[in-house]
């Protein structure tokens, strides 16, 4: 069985968000379109508490600085995705009538958390694991924010997982800190057997 999982899909990463990903805004018409040939749909949203970790700010460092956070490499963020937080929201216009279930991450202050599945230690799982295993889901579709973390990091868990995975490249979009970071995040998904597809192509 096949599941779409739409990831972090929130206004702070839109162009005029706290974390600004070029164009996010963009998907939303594409997501919706998909939405309608799959009927499971799950979504994950990015929900950090205010003293998270990733953030520049705590460290007084600017954001895209990198730094050891509990012994894993971190690159630190503006501010972003507070929990109860406008900001934290799904982006207005995106279809959420279909969304079976909501897996929030990043609650954890001392560890980020950019896969839907499991934080960046490999410790916590946000249960999306379980549920989809559950429901019977062999397969899945991924789109959202952003291509070159949360995206990514998704998709590789999932296939980690032994589950078929597929990421439709034009309902994503990349933070791009260096510019390539998209084509990068493509290549090394492609290494690990993800199937790189387009929307038109389903
Ligand atoms: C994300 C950076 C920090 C994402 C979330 O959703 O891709 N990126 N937190
Ligand atoms: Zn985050």
């Amino acid at each position: 069985m096949k599941a779409l999982i739409l990831v972090d899909i929130q206004n702070d990463f839109t162009p005029t968000g706290a974390l600004p990903v070029p164009e996010g805004d963009q998907i939303i018409p594409v997501v919706n379109n998909l939405q309608k040939k799959f009927d499971f749909v799950v979504a994950t949203q990015d929900w950090h508490p205010e003293n998270h970790k990733s953030f520049a700010v705590h460290h007084q460092k600017q954001p895209g600085e990198v730094i050891l956070l509990n012994g894993i490499e971190q690159v630190l963020w503006p501010v972003h995705c507070v929990q109860d937080s406008k900001g934290a929201e799904f982006i207005k216009g995106l279809e959420q009538s279909g969304i079976r279930e909501i897996f929030q991450k990043g609650l954890d202050a001392e560890v980020d958390s950019y896969s839907g599945f499991f934080d960046n230690d490999h410790q916590r799982s946000t249960g999306l694991d379980k549920y989809l295993k559950n429901e019977g889901i062999d397969e899945v579709f991924i789109v959202g924010l952003a291509l070159d973390y949360c995206v990514k990091f998704t998709a590789m868990d999932a296939k980690a997982l032994g589950l078929k995975t597929f990421v439709f490249r034009d309902a994503t979009r990349a933070v791009n800190i260096n510019q390539g970071d998209d084509e990068k995040a493509v290549d090394e998904m492609k290494a690990a057997g993800i199937k790189v597809i387009t929307s038109s192509e389903y």
